[in-house]
């Protein structure tokens, strides 16, 4: 297929995203409007390629996991056993429930057959004949166009048996998770795809080793299957040559808090934070002192000139001290209390440890929640707040999964850019900016 115009960066004319290409389109849920756009191409590219061509193909695409973590794609892949006789899973993430990143729900309810397309095509890749799509419970429209495209993907011979004649049969299923973010931590998430509790498993063994049941399974994000499709059908070089060096390729954006036009923004990566939150986001709506860069489980950043300048890929966000995550792009505004807004995330954490581990459930669930609480509610002494970093750095690297260190992400990175609003809090009982009613109720 002929690739659209590369993607450069900010408001360029040449702007052609692939990933949203269809959202917003009537009917682009069915598999009728996906064809006319060019849909289930890259499936015959695929079967053409053959499977160890495909995974040479999104190896040599550059792309990397969109879920949070950046791992390699197609390195991934080739860590699935060859012709081992055995069953093979693919998996898609589609728990999406991280604070600040609202990207995949589109992909599943808008355009639900690109999801397929590239499931098809990775498990064609990685010799899988079942894949499953974890969506996140509270997505039920999401759910059932999901359902619904498999259903019309099946009677049009794309998945079942023999699979448009190329020998490869696949069978999808959707499976609905309960509303627990903890469900998104890809061992966790095999547990509760299983019918079993969803506490994380010890890794190594990775998936691919062993995976849902015991078997070789690869999971990837929503939105990581989704380029998948588009690499295959425009080509690695077409992705290669947007991004960065080591961050190739476009991007879900997602931006939100008091800005002009908060929503989600496909970007090549590399596209700097000035240009999403200005020139896309139309700018913010009042004074901002702080950035959520990746969703938040990623250290904030201060909002200066210097970060504004910053390309949003993996190394540079990473050389700031924080991640580029899931690209959940937060403003966090100059007038509210830091120390609350961080409780409120400490909150999140708290409710949604699994309680596995002590370092979570007692650190992050028992004291963190409970000292932040002390502090809000104008009871703090002024040893609290280097007690919180203590606390802290009693917990990192020290729980099960990365669920305890995602919390500490913001509260670690808040107290060293905010230390005065949490020292004045803890001292004197009053916030240096106190409560007040949110912009959006005004
Ligand atoms: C084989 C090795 N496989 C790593 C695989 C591993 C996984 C992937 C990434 O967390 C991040 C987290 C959140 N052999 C391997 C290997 N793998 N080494 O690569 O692994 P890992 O452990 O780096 O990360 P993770 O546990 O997958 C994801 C961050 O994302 N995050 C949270 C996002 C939340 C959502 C959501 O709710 N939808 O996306 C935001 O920044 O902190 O660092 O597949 O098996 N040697």
């Amino acid at each position: 297929a002929i690739p659209p115009k590369p993607i450069t960066s900010g408001r360029d004319p040449r702007f052609a995203p692939t990933l949203y290409a269809r959202v917003g389109i009537a009917g682009s849920w069915t598999l009728d409007v996906y064809r006319q756009h060019g849909g289930y191409q890259a499936l015959t590219r695929a079967f053409a390629l053959g499977p160890d061509g495909v995974i040479d193909e999104v190896k040599k695409s550059g792309l990397r996991g969109r879920g949070g973590a950046g791992f390699p794609t197609g390195l991934k892949w080739s860590f699935m056993p060859l012709n081992d006789g055995r069953q093979h899973y693919v998996v898609c993430n589609a728990d999406e429930s991280e604070p600040g990143s609202f990207k995949d729900r589109y992909l599943l309810s808008e355009d639900p057959h690109q999801l397929i397309e590239g499931m098809i095509i990775a498990a064609y890749a990685m010799r899988a004949s079942v894949g499953y799509i974890y969506i996140r419970g509270e997505y039920v429209l999401a759910a059932e166009r999901m359902n619904a495209a498999i259903r019309e993907a099946e009677a049009a011979g794309l998945l079942g048996d023999n699979i448009q004649g190329s020998g490869f049969s696949m069978r999808l299923v959707v499976h609905r998770g309960a509303g627990a973010y903890i469900c998104g931590e890809e061992t966790a998430l095999m547990n509760s795809l299983e019918g079993l509790r969803a506490n994380p498993r010890l890794k190594p063994p990775f998936p691919a080793a062993a995976g849902v049941y015991g078997l070789p399974t690869t999971i990837n994000n929503v939105e990581t299957f989704c380029a998948a499709a588009q690499i295959v059908r425009y080509g690695w070089e077409w992705h290669a040559n947007m991004g960065t060096e080591k961050s190739k390729g476009n991007k879900l954006f997602q931006l939100s808090g008091p800005v002009a036009r908060p929503g989600v923004y496909e970007l090549p990566l590399g596209t700097t934070f000035r240009e999403l939150i200005y020139d896309w986001g139309g700018g913010p709506l009042e004074d901002i002192k702080a950035i959520i860069p990746g969703g938040s489980s990623c250290p904030m950043m201060p909002y200066t000139d210097a970060i504004l300048d910053t390309p949003m890929d993996y190394e540079s966000v990473a050389a700031q001290g924080s991640m580029l995550g899931t690209g959940g792009v937060t403003l966090v505004p100059k007038a509210d209390c830091i120390v609350n807004a961080t409780w409120n995330l400490v909150r999140f954490y708290a409710h949604e440890s699994c309680g596995k581990c002590t370092p979570c459930r007692e650190g992050i669930s028992g004291w963190m929640t409970r000292m932040y609480e002390k502090l809000v509610r104008g009871g703090g002494e002024p040893r609290d707040v280097d007690l919180i970093l203590d606390m802290s750095d009693n917990i990192a690297g020290k729980s099960f999964c990365a669920l305890a260190d995602a919390c500490l992400g913001p509260v670690v990175s808040s107290v060293k850019l905010f230390r005065e609003e949490y020292d004045a809090l803890a001292s004197t009982g009053k916030p240096m900016y106190p409560a007040r009613r949110r912009w959006k109720d005004a």
